[in-house]
């Protein structure tokens, strides 16, 4: 084997790993806003989460009562029970504003169980 196809496998190596531990390293270093989600008929505790462009939100969802849902078109829908939190995790990458609604019939106010997540620049 000549030298040059030592350096050249190398080389190759340098990158398969050298590229997943950075783009792990990347995603490690956003910031991460933990919200934890209250949901209780018929309303979500807070109502609005603010975050940055650029953030990574982690939300804790806690059914108080019966069963919920926490769904944003697109991005997630997740059944919750009462006693099992779940957890979402969105990457805030662009602005907007984001409305999230129960997608679990969980009584008469049912339908006005919303919330909204502000993606500020
Ligand atoms: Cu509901």
């Amino acid at each position: 084997m000549r030298w040059q196809e030592i350096v050249a496998g190398i080389l190759v190596a340098a990158c398969l790993i050298g590229l997943p531990a950075a783009a792990l390293a990347y995603q490690n270093h956003r910031e991460t806003r933990v919200v934890t989600l209250e949901m209780m008929q018929w309303e979500y505790r807070p109502a609005e989460i603010r975050v940055k462009k650029g953030e990574q939100l982690r939300l804790q969802l806690i059914a108080k009562d019966v069963v919920h849902g926490f769904q944003v078109d697109g991005i997630a829908n997740v059944e919750v029970r009462p006693g099992k939190p779940e957890e979402v995790i969105i990457w805030a990458q662009d602005a907007g504003v984001y409305r999230f609604r129960c997608s679990m019939f969980c009584g008469l106010g049912h339908a006005a169980m919303v919330g909204q997540i502000v993606v500020e620049e």
